[in-house]
């Protein structure tokens, strides 16, 4: 989806999304996000696809690389925005995605057939390079230590808990001074990431 071209009719994930809802069998249709097209328009693939994900409509990855918003680069997995790599790694291994690591890269026409079949390679390897360090990563106490500081584990309870009613709510005393003292720990999280990606953990 959102392959470049001067205006498109559904240029998100989100278009897609909410156009998919409206159709009559919305359940045969779902998303094929590609990295290089969500990185051109400064999207986050990552994100993307945890949104898909979210609506259960991630049928299929189209894996590549790209450098910032220029042409559709089309460059092998992980070549392009390494950071943005990683996490798409992390979302596809534990965001319950289980279709096809697909990759869909444009080796440069100066390469021969080895050099086609060594981007080819190339794909696989970052691929798993890179599940490696996502593994190390979620299996470190300190990074499970920083998605608790982070309140990650919060994100899917209801604010309104089994049994608790409307009133029981409002009559809840909310202090703003305690509030606005409560960090949430995106910093430390990420640098754990980022030094698992770069090899010092
Ligand atoms: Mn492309």
């Amino acid at each position: 989806m959102n392959e470049p071209r001067g205006d498109i009719l559904l240029p998100t994930i989100g278009h897609a999304l909410a156009f998919i809802n409206e159709l009559e069998h919305s359940e045969l249709v779902g998303l094929n996000p590609e990295v290089g097209h969500e990185e051109m328009a400064s999207l986050n693939y990552a994100h993307g696809l945890a949104q898909a994900l979210w609506h259960g409509k991630l049928f299929h990855i189209d894996l590549n690389g790209q450098t910032g918003p220029r042409y559709d680069q089309d460059l092998r997995f992980g070549a392009g925005n390494a950071r943005g790599a990683f996490w798409t790694v992390d979302i596809v291994e534990n965001g319950g995605y289980d279709g096809p690591r697909h990759f869909d890269f444009k080796p440069p026409r100066t390469e021969d057939m080895d050099g086609v079949w060594e981007s080819a390679r190339a794909c696989m390897r970052n691929y798993l390079i890179l599940r490696d360090k996502v593994r190390a990563f979620r299996a470190d106490p300190e990074v499970q230590q920083a998605l608790r500081d982070a309140r990650v584990d919060q994100l899917a309870v209801p604010t309104v808990a089994p049994g608790e009613s409307l009133a029981d709510l409002r009559a809840e005393a909310f202090d703003p001074d305690a509030a606005a003292q409560r960090g949430m720990g995106f910093e430390r999280l990420d640098q754990l990431a980022l030094e698992h990606l770069y090899g010092v953990r």
